[in-house]
């Protein structure tokens, strides 16, 4: 397998693109985010997952150019959007940050060089950062998700309930959102176990002031028992799946 030299010719040569999937507000549906998700059409394989090559990635170190390349499309992405919709004006991009990303590549300074060339109001950009990358290294966490902050940007916990935050953590990162991992979305209304710990996860949430989104709501049973359990936010294929560009931006509400 040549996927790094692949990857190294894929990102110069534009075989990357961003797919973008709704966020919507579960109360009444309608669009307050994207997230970004990247995707690779490798001209020979065909369409490659990220959970193929972000590893290959991160191993080989092209993570922080990929990674640039990401946060740099989605600015871009958003500053487009935000003049050409009105109704565009409180939403923001979310992109997801790897663990070396956050960790060994200077990431403020990057994203804050970004956010200068691509003159977007740091408010629209959101990154997401998983539980289990944050608990790796909590205390290098704290700071670097402080700076993250300080530039005004959003931050979310992405894949929350998997890594084994300890409560005096999640109270001291920075985040604005948690987003509860789909695995225990997926079945909620008939498994009670699920169901319970989405309830706890939504309390939290509550507790600690921070926006709640369900990742991977696919059916109306599990959107019904996001809505009873106080739920804010959500995403999943039974609102949009990630999609091109073009096709995201009929999600963005019209002015008012
Ligand atoms: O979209 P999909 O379900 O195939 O994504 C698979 C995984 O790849 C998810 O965990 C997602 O967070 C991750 N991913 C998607 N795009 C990016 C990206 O631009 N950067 C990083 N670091 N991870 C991404
Ligand atoms: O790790 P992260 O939460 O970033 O992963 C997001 C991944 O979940 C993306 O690859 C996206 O394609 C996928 N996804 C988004 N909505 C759904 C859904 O409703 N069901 C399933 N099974 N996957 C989803
Ligand atoms: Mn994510
Ligand atoms: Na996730």
């Amino acid at each position: 397998l040549h996927l790094e030299t692949g990857l190294r010719r894929a990102v110069e040569h534009g075989e990357l693109y961003l797919a973008y999937q709704p966020i919507f507000r579960l109360a009444d549906r309608t669009t307050v985010s994207f997230e970004a998700l990247a995707r690779w059409r490798h001209p020979v394989r065909g369409l490659l997952s990220p959970a193929v090559f972000i590893p290959v990635a991160e191993a080989s170190g092209l993570i922080l150019a990929l990674g640039d390349w990401v946060l740099r499309e989605c600015c871009k992405r958003m500053r487009l959007w935000l003049d050409e919709h009105p109704g565009a004006a409180d939403m923001s991009i979310a992109a997801n940050i790897s663990a070396k990303q956050l960790m060994q590549g200077d990431l403020v300074a990057r994203v804050a060089r970004i956010l200068d060339e691509t003159g977007l109001d740091p408010r629209h950009l959101k990154l997401e950062v998983t539980e289990s990358v944050l608990m790796e290294n909590a205390e290098l966490a704290v700071d670097i998700l402080g700076r993250l902050r300080d530039l005004g940007i959003r931050l979310a916990v992405d894949d929350f309930g998997t890594g084994y935050s300890s409560l005096s953590y999640l109270r001291r990162f920075p985040v604005d959102a948690l987003k509860i991992d789909r695995s225990f979305v997926s079945n909620m209304d008939v498994n009670p176990e699920k169901f319970e710990i989405v309830r706890a996860i939504v309390q939290l949430g509550r507790a600690l002031n921070l926006d709640v989104c369900a990742e991977g709501v696919e059916t109306e049973a599990e959107l019904a028992g996001l809505v009873s359990l106080g739920c804010g936010l959500g995403q999943g294929y039974l609102y949009a799946r990630p999609l091109p560009a073009d096709e995201a931006r009929a999600f963005i509400p019209p002015p008012g």
